[in-house]
């Protein structure tokens, strides 16, 4: 039924909150049940708190939702999906309509299980794994606090809200996002806790008993309990929360699936449908009497105009910004455009035919550091990071001064030993827009990061991981820092970009690929040991932008084909020659990006691979190396875990050589021509 035919449903003079509310919890209601599936407990338990930070506090325009100077909306509690949809459908969010509603979690609805940011309008964040929507926001108001600093209140000021369950609460998570946001003192950073006591085993006793308002204070917070039905308490929470200099927790008792008279207040009212029956009793209880997603129309009128009344601030916003257009190039549009300024691309290239001209014999990660150094000044909306690792991951420029609480205007932020909270709040820097986010950890540490850069994937987000120490080149360490597994499962994310430069001009190519892929996210896998430069007529075409391509082509027919990552390259390379001596042609293939190379015509990967023997070298397990050596092709790799000891050492024994690579080249050879012969 549509608005429009809603109008016949007998509307009340006067639209209370409690009108507006059960507004919510009745399209939750009623979109689950039709759905058989969904949660509707916690919508129904949450209604009054959306409904006055919706209706009293939260600045947008549902006509505009990407209005940059608007609050931000987070369902971190994504299961209850509803909760989220019901308010774009009221408030007005083009597309959000009453079918989509009764469309909920059906193939190609804009109202998908769990909210999905770019799918729905409205949809600041994708939500549905616990936890990664309070670390999200803590980059959102991160991501605020830093272009307030720099281009003040008239452009930028805005709040970040935050609903999160006991699910998210408990995760780990939370624990890292909640101490990065009370030390930066993200005051405008204001949290939701739908203190309703239920998770899906049952209570929440079964597993946690800690003092959540004593923890987020023990992290600098402010943090307050109310009673999350009481609709005066919670408009007294958020007014004090908005006037704290430091994030805000709401502790909201509430009462999971309120109103349903057989549910409430148990798991039972998690993640099912109601049934019926129920449904019919919680109408009655809370005096609903319309037909199934039938809002009558005062209400909903009532919900538009809060739709609605931002529009004058981003008008005047707009306006204030247009006065900014008369200058002649402004930061802050620079900051909000995506695009990379020619700046950048002018430095960019005269660092890869400066590399290509000294060719320095340097660890990838000492690259990327001069990379940083040198777009670093072209690219004031870059914001570096790293997660305690700074000195080696060498993610910092010259020109960055660390983030602190007293000095937003910083451009480094130094995460702490946060991994999984760096790359989710990475992510909601990326999705507020006005930086370009990237941040350092050792690439065996990726595993603490990966579902925020699964997210990442998922949400077509711009977000550049500098994973250094990269194999087990890395040496004493050992296998506990080693990665060898990490590359095949980071390859393993659809729409992540995993790159492993094997130079220095693939370490610039990698960095501007990364920089100029829109639409996903990147990990830029760094040697710690140096590496020999091999690159060598540069020109103008960025060759790591083709995933694969071949360094060296011998003259006539191809006997075998070697193909490399990252540090082996060179191994490859030498390998290439000392086949020459016995007159074996040799062909050497750099394949710094996977996934880069799979996007390429067959044409193109046919021209690169050939049809000779192949072999595949990377100093990591073989995953899916297979698709690119086809049968029969050989691996010069790992079978497990390092061990510690110098690096030189760990490739003699573990038999990542230029003699294994000659030996599988030579089996490879005699394999094709006893399939010749045979
Ligand atoms: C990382 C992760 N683990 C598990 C789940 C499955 N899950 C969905 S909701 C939920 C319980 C959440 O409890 P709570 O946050 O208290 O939500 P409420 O019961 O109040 O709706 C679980 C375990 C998930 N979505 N994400």
């Amino acid at each position: 039924m549509t608005v429009h035919a809603l109008s016949s449903v007998t509307a009340r003079a006067d639209v209370s909150h409690a009108d507006m509310a059960n507004a919510i919890r009745f399209l939750s209601i009623d979109a689950v049940e039709k759905a058989k599936s969904g949660h509707p407990g916690m919508p129904m338990g949450m209604a009054d708190v959306a409904t006055v930070l919706f209706s009293r506090f939260l600045r947008f325009d549902a006509a505009d939702p990407a209005w940059p100077d608007r609050d931000r909306f987070v369902l971190s509690a994504g299961h209850g999906s509803m909760l989220l949809y019901a308010l774009l459908y009221l408030t007005g969010y083009g597309g959000v309509t009453s079918d989509e509603l009764r469309a909920f979690r059906q193939w190609g609805s804009k109202t998908p299980g769990h909210p999905e940011y770019g799918h729905t309008p409205g949809v600041e964040t994708t939500t549905g794994p616990l936890g990664q929507g309070i670390a999200t926001a803590v980059g959102m108001a991160l991501a605020e606090r830093l272009l307030n600093a720099r281009f003040g209140n008239d452009f930028v000021d805005h709040h970040t809200y935050v609903i999160a369950g006991d699910g998210c609460l408990m995760e780990g998570l939370s624990h890292e996002a909640i101490s990065l946001a009370g030390h930066l003192r993200l005051g405008k950073l204001i949290v939701f806790f739908d203190d309703n006591q239920i998770s899906i085993d049952g209570s929440t006793s079964l597993s946690c008993s800690d003092d959540q308002v004593a923890r987020f204070e023990a992290s600098g917070w402010s943090a307050c309990r109310i009673d999350g039905h009481d609709p005066e308490a919670i408009a007294a929470a958020i007014e004090h929360a908005r006037n704290s200099d430091r994030p805000s927790l709401i502790a909201c008792r509430t009462i999971i699936g309120f109103g349903a008279p057989n549910r409430q207040g148990t798991e039972k009212a998690h993640g099912a449908p109601l049934g019926a029956d129920e449904i019919a009793r919680t109408r009655a209880a809370l005096d609903w009497p319309h037909q199934p997603f039938a809002i009558p129309e005062s209400i909903v009128t009532r919900w538009r105009a809060i739709g609605a009344r931002g529009e004058a601030a981003r008008r005047a916003w707009i306006e204030r910004t247009r006065r900014l257009d008369s200058t002649p190039r402004s930061p802050f549009h620079d900051a909000l455009n995506r695009k990379l300024p020619c700046e950048y691309a002018t430095a960019m290239d005269q660092l890869r035919h400066r590399f290509g001209a000294e060719k320095p014999n340097i660890a990838s990660r000492q690259a990327s550091q001069l990379v940083i150094d040198t777009i670093a000044e072209a690219l004031p909306n870059l914001l570096g990071g790293s997660a305690d690792l700074t000195h080696s991951n060498l993610t910092r420029a010259k020109t960055h001064q660390p983030v602190r609480p007293d000095f937003p205007q910083g451009g480094y932020v130094h995460y702490g030993v946060r991994e999984h909270a760096m790359a989710a709040a990475m992510n909601g820097v990326a999705l507020h827009g006005g930086f370009i986010p990237y941040g350092g950890t050792f690439l065996a540490f990726a595993d603490y990061s990966r579902p925020a850069i699964r997210l990442a994937a998922l949400m077509r987000i711009r977000v550049i991981h500098v994973m250094t120490h990269d194999s087990i080149g890395l040496g004493e360490d050992g296998p506990t820092h080693q990665p060898v597994e990490h590359l095949t499962s980071l390859r393993a994310i659809p729409n992540l970009l995993v790159f492993r430069p094997g130079d220095a001009v693939e370490t610039a190519e990698a960095w501007d690929c990364a920089l100029r892929a829109q639409a996903s996210p990147s990990v830029l896998c760094l040697s710690r040991q140096a590496l020999p430069a091999f690159r060598e007529n540069i020109g103008d075409a960025n060759r790591v932008a083709s995933g694969a391509y071949v360094v060296v082509e011998p003259e006539g027919r191809r006997d075998v084909t070697l193909i490399a990552t990252g540090s082996e390259v060179s191994i490859a390379l030498q390998a290439a020659e000392r086949l020459a001596r016995d007159g074996v042609r040799a062909a050497v293939v750099s394949a710094p990006c996977f996934d880069l190379f799979r996007q390429q015509s067959r044409e193109y990967q046919a021209g690169v691979l050939g049809n000779a023997p192949r072999v595949g070298v990377e100093a990591a397990i073989e995953g899916d190396w297979a698709r690119w050596l086809g049968d029969g092709g050989e691996f010069v790799g790992m079978t497990g875990f390092g061990a510690s000891a110098p690096a030189e050492q760990l490739y003699r024994e573990f038999g990542i050589t230029t003699a294994a690579v000659v030996a599988a080249a030579e089996r490879g050879i005699a394999r094709s021509r006893m399939a010749i012969c045979a």
